[in-house]
């Protein structure tokens, strides 16, 4: 399970009680951009240590913006990112989990869906993203991302928002970082966009690659395994370009620095959202690339809406995946991380206060289903 740090309401201690033999974490209060040093890494390593469980997956060691952007002082970036490649490898870690999204992480509109058993769900829904883009953030040129029936869609549903509504939506999608209860401003937010302008998926990929060719050699002579985490959702959002979503981008960004260093988190609630991603296949075609997993499902609707199903619901055929990847353990000899991606909140967690999609419960749920039906396949194909 994700683990993020001593800020964190779920504690190791619950995290071992589920079933857990190994946590994934990052040093979260480090600047995004400085060096891991060896102190803070040993410092978290014993902390999981000494509650009885492994710490060997970063998720994540986040690229700056300015390396996305190739901009001020990326090279600095690139040279501390590979001083931390050479830290965290010095302390046994094995793969590091990174994304290349600009600006934001994973967006939802709504971060307490209610399901119809009453635990709380995320979802995206795209009417309330397009009146937040068009009509709360006002983005500069946002009309010409939409068609005129979804801005049709979108007044209407602003009709239907109270103030609390509108400031809730705006606070969920600006939420940004998993891990963080920091969220942007309208200023800096629209400001952050003005930064992105000039570059397109085409010049992000360029940037991408670049990096890519800096930091994999590296992590290929220090034992280590990169591990992209895609765009979530799989498109482009505010007029920012995103160019993980899809089995070719994952294609051309593994060409772009041949390595077996070189690879994917594949998590299936990102790729899942895109029904033209066909997730066991992927699996059959890139799993030499694929260093760690995340196990998640979504539902999807004809209005571009999705919400987080159960882990063993919604649009992901997750027998099919787990079959798959059970094969590919097998042929690669080796047991490749995973972990149950968010959950629902639910139970006692209903009351309390916890990052969203990370409460104990739900993840406890997921990560007992998953293993069950990883067990039944493993069995079966013995
Ligand atoms: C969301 C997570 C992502 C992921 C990063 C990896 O819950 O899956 O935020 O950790 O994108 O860099």
């Amino acid at each position: 399970m994700r683990w993020f740090g001593p800020n964190d309401p779920v504690s190791l201690s619950d995290i071992r009680q589920a079933g857990c033999t190994g946590v994934v974490t990052a040093l979260h209060h480090i600047p995004v951009g400085k060096i891991w040093s060896i102190e803070e890494i040993n410092k978290r390593k014993e902390q999981v240590e000494a509650a009885g469980m492994t710490w060997t997956v970063i998720e994540s060691l986040p690229v700056s913006e300015d390396i996305k952007k190739q901009s001020g002082n990326y090279k600095q970036h690139i040279e501390n990112y590979k001083q931390s490649l050479q830290n965290v490898a010095a302390c046994g870690l094995k793969v590091v989990t990174y994304n290349f999204m600009p600006i934001l992480d994973w967006m939802r509109t709504d971060i307490n869906y209610t399901m119809p058993d009453g635990s709380k769900a995320l979802r995206f829904e795209r009417s309330a993203f397009v009146a937040f883009d068009l009509f709360l953030l006002k983005r500069p040129g946002a009309e010409k991302d939409y068609t005129p029936e979804e801005i049709r869609k979108a007044e209407h549903r602003l009709k239907s928002m109270t103030d609390e509504e509108e400031e809730t939506l705006y606070r969920n999608t600006l939420l940004g970082l998993p891990g963080s209860e920091e969220r942007f401003t309208e200023e800096q937010i629209l400001a952050a966009l003005k930064t992105y302008e000039g570059i397109d998926a085409k010049k992000l990929k360029e940037h991408l690659f670049f990096f890519l060719q800096q930091v994999v050699p590296v992590a290929e002579e220090l034992g280590l395994k990169m591990a992209i985490h895609p765009d979530d959702p799989p498109y482009p959002v505010l007029g920012l370009p995103r160019i993980v979503s899809t089995e070719q981008d994952a294609k051309e960004l593994i060409a772009a620095a041949p390595s077996p260093a070189n690879g994917l988190c594949f998590c299936t609630g990102s790729y899942g959202v895109r029904r033209d991603n066909d997730l066991p296949g992927i699996i059959q075609r890139l799993g030499d690339h694929i260093h760690f997993i995340h196990l998640r499902s979504t539902k999807r609707d004809a209005d571009g809406n999705f919400f987080e199903a159960d882990h063993l619901a919604g649009d992901v055929d997750m027998y099919a995946v787990i079959k798959e990847i059970v094969l590919l353990m097998k042929r690669r000899n080796i047991s490749i991380p995973m972990r149950p991606d968010h959950g629902h909140q639910m139970l006692d967690d209903l009351h309390k206060k916890t990052y969203p999609g990370y409460s104990a419960i739900g993840r406890l749920r997921g990560l007992a289903e998953l293993r069950g039906l990883e067990w039944g396949i493993y069995k079966s194909l013995n």
